[in-house]
């Protein structure tokens, strides 16, 4: 069994262990009414953008999130979260090594290079990975920060649960596209999706927010497409979803638990192809420049 797999299949647990530990470290997360940028890259952004998302809609504050090379220097938060596991990202480290003020890393590992630099950091070593390809170190973050949030962790992981065993769309390796939609959290997540079956897969994917997908995306797509909604679909969008072609898979829990089985997709996928889903081409576990710009 792929590293992944084994990774990917621990997330209900992780997630409640990511709560369990919220009472010890609720001092470093972001109080109610600060203005708050999340920041990271690859899936650390894609759970930023998420987390940024969850946190407005509990009326916690304003909150931005920024992929850590976009990160704009001339606004001022009263705290800035970012997120890496490895925390030796270069683009996280050059952010954090210039704003003043309140900065907290969620990591997996407490000994890196960004933990030296953040004046706060919360670490999730219980959710640290072999594969290249992170699936329970995002979703542990995500289950941390939504605790902190007042959602309910144990339903995530009872649904998380049934959601590993859950159907599969039918003939996955039929499908030459994959476009993954979602509205508010469920939008970042999609696109975190589409990553994942890039990066474990290989494949050509796609994410929108789902009504965006009438603005050109639905152009592109036929019967060589797999559209799958990481939320419930509008009836109307779906209907037009199914005219142009295209197959429809929808989430109907929510999108952290849907997630599950896009990740479950990815791996069987790969192996369909013949890929190794923990060791995905041209990437390693953290991307470190010599300089920033460099490739
Ligand atoms: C960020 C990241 C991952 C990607 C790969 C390379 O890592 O871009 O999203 O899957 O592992 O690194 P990190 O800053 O969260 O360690």
């Amino acid at each position: 069994m792929s590293k992944i797999e084994q990774e990917l299949c621990s997330q209900p647990d992780i997630w409640l262990e990511a709560r369990d530990l919220v009472s010890s470290v609720e001092k470093f997360l972001p109080p109610a009414g600060e203005r708050v940028a999340v920041f990271g890259c690859g899936t650390s952004l894609y759970m930023a953008e998420a987390a940024a998302r969850w946190r407005e809609d509990a009326g916690q504050g304003e909150t931005d999130a920024f992929a850590s090379s976009e990160f704009p220097s001339s606004r001022s938060y009263d705290a800035c979260v970012a997120i890496s596991r490895s925390g030796t990202t270069t683009e996280v480290l050059d952010v954090l090594g210039r704003i003043s003020g309140s900065t907290l890393l969620i990591t997996a590992d407490r000994d890196t290079a960004a933990a030296q630099v953040a004046l706060h950091t919360i670490s999730l070593p219980f959710a640290d990975e072999q594969s290249v390809v992170q699936t329970r170190f995002a979703t542990g973050f995500l289950a941390l920060w939504r605790a902190h949030l007042g959602h309910d962790i144990e339903v995530l992981a009872s649904d998380g649960r049934r959601s590993l065993d859950a159907e599969l769309p039918d003939n996955v390796a039929s499908y030459s596209q994959f476009v993954f939609l979602g509205h508010g959290p469920a939008g970042a997540i999609a696109a975190e999706a589409a990553l994942k079956m890039r990066e474990a897969a290989g494949c050509w994917t796609e994410a929108y927010p789902s009504m965006e997908f009438r603005h050109g995306p639905i152009s592109a797509v036929g019967e060589h497409t797999l559209v799958w909604s990481l939320d419930p679909l509008d009836p109307s969008l779906r209907q037009e979803i199914v005219t142009t072609g295209a197959a429809v898979t929808e989430g109907a829990a929510d999108p952290m638990v849907e997630l599950l089985r896009v990740q479950r997709t990815a791996v069987k996928l790969a192996v369909l192809k013949g890929l190794d889903p923990d060791r995905p081409r041209h990437l390693s576990r953290s991307v470190i420049l010599t300089s920033l710009g460099a490739t």
